[in-house]
């Protein structure tokens, strides 16, 4: 693929949307970046009075979203994730319909973006949301927690032996996690796995670039999740 024919990701460093770069990364596949303020929705790169506002290409402001070379547009994570892990030519990254583990991709996508991310994340980083709100929030990970560690207990990755799509997703998780104050340490299974997923050379190279990012276009990341 030359580099015009690359799909264009929008961009809000260390949001969800780094979870597409990672899986991006992992999976082989060429992507060109449009990074963004998700604080004030607008475009960077193009000049402080001329920046154009994300809000003309996706209405609710939202990251993840994919422009394919072909003009589609895609949103939502899990669907952005699937998209990409479709173009992987890495046989064991890709599971497409007919695979073993497809299912499996699909469940675990949508357990990290209704189960983690929207359910924890969305309130814990809402700025207006008061402490005992974000406290009882906060109570509904350790059960969500355990269940992970369980699954991850015999085996190194969401899927099994490789990392996938949603390792990406659950990733992402990882990287923010300490920020929104979950407490890890029960969960042994899921410290080795969280250890073992960032210590990838690929996801700790994409984590120090979106930190870069984050603070030369001064957004606040706290607040836009
Ligand atoms: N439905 C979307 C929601 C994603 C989402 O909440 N993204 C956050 C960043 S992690 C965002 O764009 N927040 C800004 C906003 O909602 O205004 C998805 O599943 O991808």
């Amino acid at each position: 693929m030359s580099e015009s024919q690359t799909a264009l990701l929008y961009h809000a460093p260390l949001t969800c949307s780094l979870a597409a770069r990672f899986c991006a990364a992992e999976a082989g596949v060429d992507i060109q970046l449009q990074p963004l303020n998700l604080l004030n929705k607008t475009l960077v790169g193009h000049g402080v009075e001329s920046a154009p506002s994300y809000l003309d290409i996706h209405p609710l402001g939202q990251v993840s979203a994919l422009r394919t070379a072909n003009g589609e547009f895609i949103t939502e994570t899990a669907v952005v994730l699937m998209w990409l892990q479709h173009q992987s030519r890495q046989t064991d990254f890709k599971r497409d319909v007919d695979h073993t583990e497809y299912f499996q991709l699909l469940r675990w996508l949508n357990f990290c973006a209704t189960e983690l991310h929207k359910q924890i994340f969305r309130i814990v980083f809402y700025q207006e949301a008061t402490d005992p709100v974000k406290a009882k929030i906060r109570d509904l990970a350790p059960p969500r927690l355990a269940l992970l560690d369980q699954h991850l207990s015999d085996r190194p990755f969401l899927l099994g032996d490789t990392f996938s799509a949603a390792d990406a997703y659950l990733t992402w998780f990882f990287v923010l996690s300490d920020r929104a104050q979950l407490n890890l340490e029960p969960y042994q299974q899921l410290c080795d796995y969280r250890q073992r997923a960032l210590a990838r050379p690929l996801i700790q190279q994409l984590i120090a670039d979106d930190l870069t990012m984050d603070a030369a276009i001064g957004q606040n990341i706290q607040s836009s999740l």
